[in-house]
């Protein structure tokens, strides 16, 4: 049997890289969209340049030529869609180009698909975002959206338009609904990676405090590499649906904080209420963690909660990684190395 052949979008990413290395494994030939940049941007697949059957192109999502061209010439049967603006924060501040890469650039590629070859699977990476405003936990495939953010809304339009191609054209396209995954490869700019970095620059005397925003805010984080299973998975399946990928458990920023403290025997002791609240370090006195305003957004996510059912009993998946080992993990791996590359196995 010919391999199978797969094209990622957004494969320079935390996820596209655990991604491109899971369908290597599986034997896949795994072509991966590259933006061109001023600086190498290919720190998270580096490792896999020389691999056999790993091939990158370059493009962009908002190029709708280039990309009509990658999917005729490349002819891929799976497609996995994860290029994106993906930061909630900055989608504030570039909420148009926000709206193109997320919300058109996925239309971009379905209408390529549905023109060159249907027969082709599209996967594509929604998110926990969509649920925005709390209405209902835990959050399900059944549970109501309400976005919060331009990024959040763009990813709604990508929602829909995924479900609306396989409704109208039989494509077989699925919504990984994907809670906050996180890995030693995490950019540095989402909390759990600035946080966890901190942790090991102020252990190592590098750093004298961390600055975030928003400590109250819940998430039900995994780890990256558990939930590329998941996007594989379910392109593997009789018919295309949608599945929230989850833990199912729920913890607060200051909760992560506490446990990447714990990993250097340091324990944080908070005073203060608000943008007043800081973080001492329990032994010395020292403030280790502050409130800038900066960080907080003007509208937030205060709760995110998954219920991962529907994966476990349709596709027999679950999460494998607590907390706990996730910030071991990330945090070790900032003590040892300055940089995101691969090679964090
Ligand atoms: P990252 O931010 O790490 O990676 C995003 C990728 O998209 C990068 O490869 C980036 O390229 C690429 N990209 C950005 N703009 C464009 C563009 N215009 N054209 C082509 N590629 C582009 O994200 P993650 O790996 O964390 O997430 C993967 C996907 O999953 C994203 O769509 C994200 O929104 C979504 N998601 C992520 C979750 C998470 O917790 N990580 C949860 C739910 C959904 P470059 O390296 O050049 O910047
Ligand atoms: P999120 O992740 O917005 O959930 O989106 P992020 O790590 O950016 O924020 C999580 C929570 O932490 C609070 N917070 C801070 N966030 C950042 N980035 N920096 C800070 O200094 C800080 N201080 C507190 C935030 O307010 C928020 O409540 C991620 C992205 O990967 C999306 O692409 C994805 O869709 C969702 O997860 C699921």
């Amino acid at each position: 049997m010919s391999k199978k052949i797969a094209l990622i979008s957004g494969i320079t990413g935390q996820d596209g890289s655990y991604l491109a290395e899971f369908l290597l494994e599986k034997d896949y030939e795994v072509h991966g969209i590259v933006r061109r940049a001023s600086v190498f941007n290919t720190q998270r697949i580096d490792h896999l340049l020389d691999r056999n059957g790993f091939f990158l192109h370059h493009g962009d999502l908002c190029d709708s030529s280039n990309v009509g061209r990658l999917i005729r010439e490349i002819s891929p049967s799976e497609v996995y869609n994860l290029g994106a603006q993906s930061h909630v924060q900055v989608s504030f501040e570039v909420p148009e180009y926000t709206a193109q890469v997320d919300g058109i650039g996925t239309i971009i590629l379905l209408d390529a698909i549905k023109a060159h070859n249907p027969k082709i699977k599209f996967y594509q990476a929604s998110t926990s975002e969509l649920y925005g405003k709390v209405l209902e936990t835990p959050q399900s495939e059944t549970t109501p959206f309400y976005p919060r953010s331009p990024y959040a809304a763009a990813k709604l339009y990508a929602y829909w338009i995924t479900k609306n191609y396989r409704e109208a054209y039989d494509i077989y396209a699925c919504n990984g609904i994907l809670f906050n995954h996180e890995s030693p490869r995490r950019g540095e700019t989402f909390v759990t990676k600035k946080i966890t970095k901190a942790v090991a620059n102020i252990y190592k005397g590098n750093q004298k405090f961390l600055s975030l925003g928003n400590l109250d805010s819940k998430r039900d984080w995994g780890y990256a590499k558990d939930y590329v299973e998941m996007m594989w998975l379910m392109l593997q399946q009789e018919t295309a649906d949608d599945f929230v990928v989850a833990t199912g458990k729920t913890y607060t920023v200051r909760q992560f904080v506490e446990y990447a403290f714990d990993e250097v025997n340091i324990s944080v002791e908070w005073k203060g209420i608000g943008v007043d609240e800081k973080g001492y370090n329990k032994e010395t006195g020292e403030i280790i963690v502050e409130i800038n305003p900066k960080y907080f957004r003007p509208t937030e996510v205060d709760l995110l909660l998954g219920d991962p059912t529907k994966a476990k009993e349709k596709l027999g998946w679950v999460s494998k990684t607590s907390l706990e080992e996730l910030v071991k993990m990330m945090v070790r791996y900032d003590l040892k190395y300055d940089t995101y590359g691969g090679n964090d196995k």
